[in-house]
């Protein structure tokens, strides 16, 4: 998978790239990052590639002339096969259904701003889906361009162990059981002890009571579409009480 990054702080891509997995995937060939920097897109004698908005307000616009002419460049016939992705707090959600299928391409664009955002005319012309990673403001589009390259990567046959993905694919759609290793007892907190019983039937009841409990306790959106049969309704009524809860809202924070 190639990924083409059009960005004016190229060096933001570093040190995500250099390390671990994403490292390792590119040295194995099972990735690339082209980065390219949209100022070498400029014309002008200060390379300026934002503007004032018409029609007024704070901060400046992303002009479309130097993004449009860097993606073009780049991918050139590959225009018309290659997703191309803007990177902006207005976007669709980014889920990991969206990875999955953005994993099927041999090759994604991806187009950071800053400032405001940028000129609409580039998604126009360029046709590209615009994605927000989440429902926070960053200064840039680039850390979520990075977090696009993680996730997608990880998904490319070769670049994570096929173990640990088999178990993403059946997971259940809840939250995952809380997870312990050496030493058994640290400041004084030990290891739930179930965990060192050796009773697999009592651990993996254990894990799915966890699971189910910080599910409902944290993502109770989550626990709506999850498939629960009549064990897990028993599991989840055993759940410690919430803390924080009001005694007269019980009856409306039940299940
Ligand atoms: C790309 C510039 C900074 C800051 C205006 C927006 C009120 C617009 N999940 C995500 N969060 N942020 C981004 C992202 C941010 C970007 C760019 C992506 C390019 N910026 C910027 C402030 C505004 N602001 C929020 N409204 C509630 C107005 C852009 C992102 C992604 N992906």
């Amino acid at each position: 998978m190639r990924f083409d990054v059009f960005t004016i702080f190229p060096g933001m891509f570093s040190g995500p790239l250099s390390e671990s997995i994403l490292r390792r995937a590119q040295e194995r060939g099972l990735v690339s990052v082209h980065l390219h920097n949209i100022r070498d897109w400029t014309t002008d004698k200060h390379r300026s590639v934002d503007d004032e908005p018409y029609g007024g307000g704070a901060g400046m616009v992303m002009m479309a002339p130097p993004i449009v002419h860097a993606v073009e460049d780049v991918l050139g016939a590959e225009l018309h096969t290659t997703p191309v992705i803007l990177l902006t707090p207005s976007g669709e959600r980014f889920t990991q259904d969206i990875a999955r299928e953005l994993a099927q391409f041999p090759r994604l664009a991806l187009i950071c701003g800053r400032y405001e955002g940028i000129d609409d005319r580039v998604r126009i012309i360029l046709n590209a889906r615009e994605l927000s990673i989440g429902d926070y403001v960053l200064t840039g589009g680039e850390l979520a361009a990075a977090v696009i390259i993680d996730v997608v990567a990880r998904l490319i046959p070769g670049v994570i162990d096929p173990e640990s993905l088999a178990e993403e694919s059946y997971s259940s759609g809840l939250l995952e059981y809380p997870q312990y290793t050496r030493p058994p007892v640290f400041r004084g907190l030990a290891v739930p002890s179930v965990l060192l019983s050796g009773n697999h039937a009592k651990i993996a009841e254990w894990r799915r009571q966890q699971a189910l409990c910080r599910t409902k306790a944290r993502r109770p959106d989550l626990l709506q579409r999850a498939n629960l049969t009549p064990r897990d309704w028993k599991l989840l009524a055993e759940c410690p009480p919430d803390p924080f809860a009001h005694p007269e809202m019980a009856e409306r924070t039940e299940s």
